[in-house]
């Protein structure tokens, strides 16, 4: 019996090669591991290749030449997704595993236009790189967060990213102007001349923002800067529990101009962080639960601030200040090294919903009796970003593929009319719990979308939706 799969691969490798050099078709199973597997562990899945573009002209053709032999796509921005969205699933017993599509050689970042405050990314630039980008020309880029290293601008648009100022600036949908991608049949559609207004029908850069990968390629994108607030200040609060952390949240939000972060946590987290990090102990006592409050302006916050403290009847309260970007820094490290504190114990299942605010103080309760009751032994870390509503709920324990914890969660949001993802998407991880969160017609009108853009289901099948042979119906 010839080796067909063997021999359409090499085929495969050989035109894949042609198009982006030898050099960027990885399909040594060592070369092609790293990106077989997401940040957590918890999801992975064999490829046939990965193959790293590096212009959209290239990604075209890539993609002409996989569609034309029915071969699914996997794309991979920074892989730091947490929901299994950026990497292979099981294969698809009729067309095999896929070819992982890397956006990381789409790099090329353009001038700043100050006078815009807007500047056009390519996929693959990291969202630090942007920052510092922004920051030399005395302006900021409104999204931040914690895997700012290695996240890249073309997955932050797929996922919709959150992180820290969403509270202030929005998520990354808040932030772009227009998208370069490329549909499923190779097709290029560009919207990066930055136009504030442009009222010219459907906005397809915001169909493809949060659409995980499944209606087209990112590959460069048009964005929103703002002017930098270099006068900060971080305060991280002790305080006895949820309930007070929001009251800090709404006087906050009431008396503060430059309010920009207030991020949740509590104490088995902070003392985890402190272990594993060999850190110091930031406030002279434990408490429940902590909130980082990070306020950024023109001009010096501190009477706001201490107007805000004035009015704060919370008792139990303890604060640490940092004026300075050592000292905020050092706060900053209790709340952003969560993640890799936990992922130091084990293989996490994380959740990441949203509640609505003013339900967050009883889910937290909720959620502790109920991964108790289903996983006893389980460990159970919360934290998240307050002023969303949005906690990660995060637990070890349970087998990777034990799904008994992520529904007795997502059932318990879905009770309390929250969202079963508020900034990693869906993924992989929960195309089972979908329906929690959208109703029928909803998701027939998402699967009628993708059928139209992707009627062969070449752009990550498996993500987001789920049965993606699809139809119309
Ligand atoms: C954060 O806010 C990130 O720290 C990651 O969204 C959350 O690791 C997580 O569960
Ligand atoms: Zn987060």
């Amino acid at each position: 019996m010839p080796d067909t799969r063997g021999l359409i691969d090499r085929q495969l490798e050989a035109d894949l090669a042609a198009v982006t050099g030898p050099a960027h078709v990885l399909v040594d199973s060592d070369l092609r591991r790293p990106y077989e597997v997401d940040w957590t562990r918890r999801f992975s899945g064999p490829s046939r290749m990965v193959v790293r573009p590096g212009t959209v002209a290239e990604v075209s053709q890539v993609i002409r030449l996989l569609a034309g032999r029915d071969v699914p796509l996997v794309l991979q921005g920074g892989n730091t997704g947490l929901v299994g969205g950026s990497v292979p699933g099981q294969p698809d017993p009729g067309r095999g595993a896929p070819v992982i599509l890397s956006t990381s050689r789409l790099s090329g970042l353009g001038p700043v236009d100050s006078v815009s405050a807007q500047v056009t990314a390519g996929a693959g630039v990291t969202l630090a790189r942007l920052q510092a980008a922004a920051h030399s020309a005395g302006l900021a880029f409104p999204v931040d967060l914690a895997a700012r290293d290695s996240a890249t601008v073309g997955g932050m648009i797929a996922t919709n990213a959150g992180g820290l100022h969403v509270l202030r600036y929005g998520p990354m949908r808040a932030q772009v102007l227009g998208v370069e991608a490329v549909l499923a049949d190779g097709t290029v559609i560009s919207r990066l001349s930055g136009l504030v207004k442009d009222n010219t029908g459907y906005d397809l850069s915001q169909l493809v923002v949060g659409s995980e990968g499944t209606l087209a390629v990112v590959t460069a994108a048009r964005l929103r800067l703002v002017g930098e607030k270099p006068q900060r200040i971080v305060v991280l609060f002790g305080l006895p529990d949820t309930t007070s952390a929001l009251a800090v949240v709404d006087i906050f939000r009431r008396k503060i101009d430059g309010f920009q972060a207030a991020e949740l946590f509590y104490d088995e987290g902070m003392e985890l962080v402190i272990e594993h990090g060999s850190l110091s102990r930031p406030l002279a006592d434990r408490h429940p639960c902590y909130l980082t409050v990070e306020i950024a302006s023109l001009e010096d916050p501190t009477p706001s601030l201490m107007s805000a403290l004035e009015d704060l009847d919370v008792p139990d309260t303890a604060t640490a200040v940092a004026i300075d970007a050592i000292g905020a820094e050092r706060l900053w490290a209790y709340r952003e090294r969560h993640t890799e504190t936990v992922s130091a114990l084990g293989v996490p299942h994380k959740l990441d919903v949203t509640l609505p605010v003013s339900s967050l103080a009883d889910f937290e309760k909720e959620v502790r009796r109920e991964v108790a009751s289903v996983h006893p032994g389980a460990r159970l870390i919360l934290w998240g970003h307050a002023g969303d509503g949005n906690l990660h709920v995060n637990v070890i324990g349970p087998a990777a593929d034990d799904e008994g914890v992520d529904d007795a969660v997502l059932h318990l949001v879905a009770s309390m009319h929250g969202s079963i993802s508020a900034e990693h998407g869906i993924g992989r991880a929960k195309t089972r719990w979908l329906h929690l969160s959208r109703s029928d017609s909803e998701i027939a009108t998402m699967r009628a979308l993708k059928f139209a853009l992707d009627p062969g289901d070449i752009l990550n099948p498996g993500v987001l939706l789920t049965d993606q042979r699809l139809t119309a119906d």
